[in-house]
């Protein structure tokens, strides 16, 4: 078990599109169990393995309260096989964009197909805070950060209000 770096933003990685798993085995369970301590470390609720380094298709993911017992999710492969026509705002954060947030419109529900930890197929229909996190996740997966829907006004504040963090960090 391990905490790991986050990438952050403007970090080329971020664009990389990843690439399925072939298998979930002992190596792909231990970058998940490294990826959800450095999830709770940070603290988030969300983190997929591009956010560490790594082009692969995979999200971890807890959204239980903090006074209940954790209640980790582990979601390889997972694909959108539908989205609702109604929508939810959502003001979002992302850990590859510590400290800053924004309301992002997405479809209300979907519904994912994906591999669990043993690698047995699973589908969820997602609402609320859920369907928000999965699809923020999975489009990590396809190397887009929540900022990429503000005006390129906004994105580049962002950018240089991270850039500034991250030097103070240093
Ligand atoms: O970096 C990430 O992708 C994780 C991100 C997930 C997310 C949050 C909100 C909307 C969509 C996706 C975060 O976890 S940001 C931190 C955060 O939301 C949080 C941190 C501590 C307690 C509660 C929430
Ligand atoms: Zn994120």
């Amino acid at each position: 078990m391990a905490i790991l770096p986050i990438v952050t933003v403007p970090d080329p990685l971020l664009k990389t599109v990843s690439t399925p798993a072939d298998v979930v085995d002992d190596d792909l369970r231990a970058l998940m169990d490294d990826m959800l301590d450095t999830m709770y470390a940070a603290p988030g609720i969300g983190l997929a393995a591009i956010q560490v380094g790594r082009p692969i298709r995979v999200l971890v993911m807890d959204l239980s309260d903090e006074e209940a017992p954790p209640n980790p999710k582990y979601y390889v492969n997972p694909v959108i096989t539908w989205a609702s026509e109604d929508r939810a705002v959502y003001n979002e954060g992302c850990l590859s964009v510590p400290e800053q947030y924004a309301d992002i419109e997405r479809p209300a529900a979907c519904k994912i197909s994906y591999l669990d930890y043993h690698g047995a197929e699973q589908q969820i229909h997602a609402t609320g805070l859920l369907a928000t996190c999965i699809q923020h996740e999975i489009d990590h997966l396809n190397g887009v950060v929540f900022i990429d829907y503000l005006s390129s006004l906004k994105r580049g504040i962002a950018v240089r209000k991270v850039k500034k963090l991250v030097k103070e960090e240093d």
